[in-house]
C-alpha cells in the first residue's frame, strides 16, 4: 500500500498526498527533503514537513513572483534570487530579454542537485544558462556583504522556521535595502495570509522603515492551501505599483512571454487586498 504524506505546517490540520512512489528522501545538511509522485499533482517536493512545489501548479507561484516585479520595473538588467533551489524562479527570470545577469544564493546545494534530477522541468536548463551565477551560501550574509547592486531581488524562501527563518528578519531586509538599485523592487513569499496573518503584519512592520513603499500582492496557489498566498513587495519607486495596463501589455509582448497564469490584468488586480489584511496592517 502506498504511503501518505501529511503536511505538518499548521497545528490540527493539514493537506495529505498519496505518495505513489518516493523518488528521494533524505536529511540534507540543512533540512528534511522528500520528492514523491502523486497522481493529482505530479512530482511533489517538500521540505521540513511543508509542501514547496508540485509539477502541476508551480507555474502560478513562479510566474507571479517573477513577472510582477520584472514587468513593473520594465528594464531590469540584474536580478538576485535568494533561495529558489528548485530553479522555477530562475527559469522565469531568464525569459526576460532585458536581464543580463542573475545571481542566485541558495543555502542547500542538495536542493539544487536533487531538483535538477527529479524536477527537471522546474529549472528546464536554467542552471546551465551563461547569464546565471549560482552561489551556495547564506542569503542574509550575502545581502549584507555584497558590493553588487540589483534591480530586482526575489526571496523564494521556505516559511519562517528552520533555514528560512532568517529570511524574514530586519537584518535581512536591511541587507536587501542596501543592495537594491535605485528604482529597484524586492519581492518575497510571505505565506498564506488567512492562516499566517501574523507573518504579514510582522513583515509589513519590518519593511516599512526601510522602503518608501511596503505592500503586498496575492495569488491563489492550489497546494499552498488555506486561501491566497501573499507576496511582500518593497520599493522606493512608488510608480512601479501603478503601471498602466497598456504599458504592462506592451512590456509583456516585448518580452515575448508565454505564461499560463500571469496576465497584465491579473498583475494589476493582484495588488487589491481583502479587508482583513488591510485592517491587520
Ligand atoms: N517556497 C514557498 C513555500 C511556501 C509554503 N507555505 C505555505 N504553504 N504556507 C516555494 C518554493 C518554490 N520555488
Amino acid at each position: 500500500m502506498a504511503n501518505n504524506y501529511l503536511e505538518t505546517l499548521y497545528a490540527g490540520w493539514g493537506q495529505q498526498f498519496v505518495m505513489d512512489e518516493i523518488l528521494f528522501e533524505a536529511q540534507t545538511e540543512h533540512q528534511h527533503l522528500v520528492i514523491f509522485n502523486n497522481a493529482q499533482w505530479g512530482r511533489v517536493m517538500a521540505l521540513d514537513g511543508v509542501i514547496q512545489t508540485t509539477e502541476k501548479d508551480e507555474f502560478v507561484y513562479h510566474e507571479m513572483m517573477v513577472h510582477v516585479p520584472l514587468l513593473s520595473h520594465g528594464s531590469a538588467q540584474s536580478v538576485l534570487i535568494i533561495g529558489g533551489g528548485d530553479g522555477g524562479i530562475l527559469r522565469e527570470v531568464l525569459k526576460h530579454p532585458t536581464v543580463k545577469q542573475v545571481t542566485q544564493v541558495e543555502i542547500d546545494q542538495q536542493v539544487i542537485d536533487l531538483c535538477k534530477e527529479y524536477l527537471p522541468n522546474h529549472s528546464a536548463g536554467a542552471y546551465e544558462n551563461p547569464r546565471a551565477n549560482i552561489v551556495i551560501g547564506d542569503g542574509v550574509e550575502f545581502v549584507n556583504q555584497t558590493q553588487q547592486k540589483f534591480d530586482i531581488i526575489i526571496s523564494d524562501s521556505t516559511d519562517p522556521m528552520g533555514p528560512g527563518e532568517v529570511l524574514f528578519t530586519s537584518r535581512f531586509y536591511q541587507g536587501i535595502a542596501s543592495c537594491l538599485n535605485e528604482g529597484g523592487i524586492f519581492v518575497a513569499q510571505n505565506g498564506v495570509s488567512f492562516l499566517q496573518t501574523q507573518e504579514v503584519i510582522t513583515t509589513a512592520k519590518r519593511l516599512a522603515p526601510l522602503f518608501d513603499q511596503a505592500s503586498f500582492y496575492t495569488a491563489a496557489v492550489p497546494t499552498y492551501v488555506g486561501g491566497i498566498m501573499t507576496f511582500a513587495w518593497a520599493t522606493n519607486q512608488l510608480a512601479h505599483k501603478n503601471v498602466a495596463l497598456a504599458t504592462l501589455e506592451a512590456r509583456y509582448q516585448a518580452a515575448n512571454l508565454q505564461t499560463r497564469f500571469y496576465t497584465p490584468s491579473l498583475h494589476q488586480a493582484s495588488f487589491a487586498l481583502p479587508q482583513y489584511i488591510m485592517e491587520a496592517l
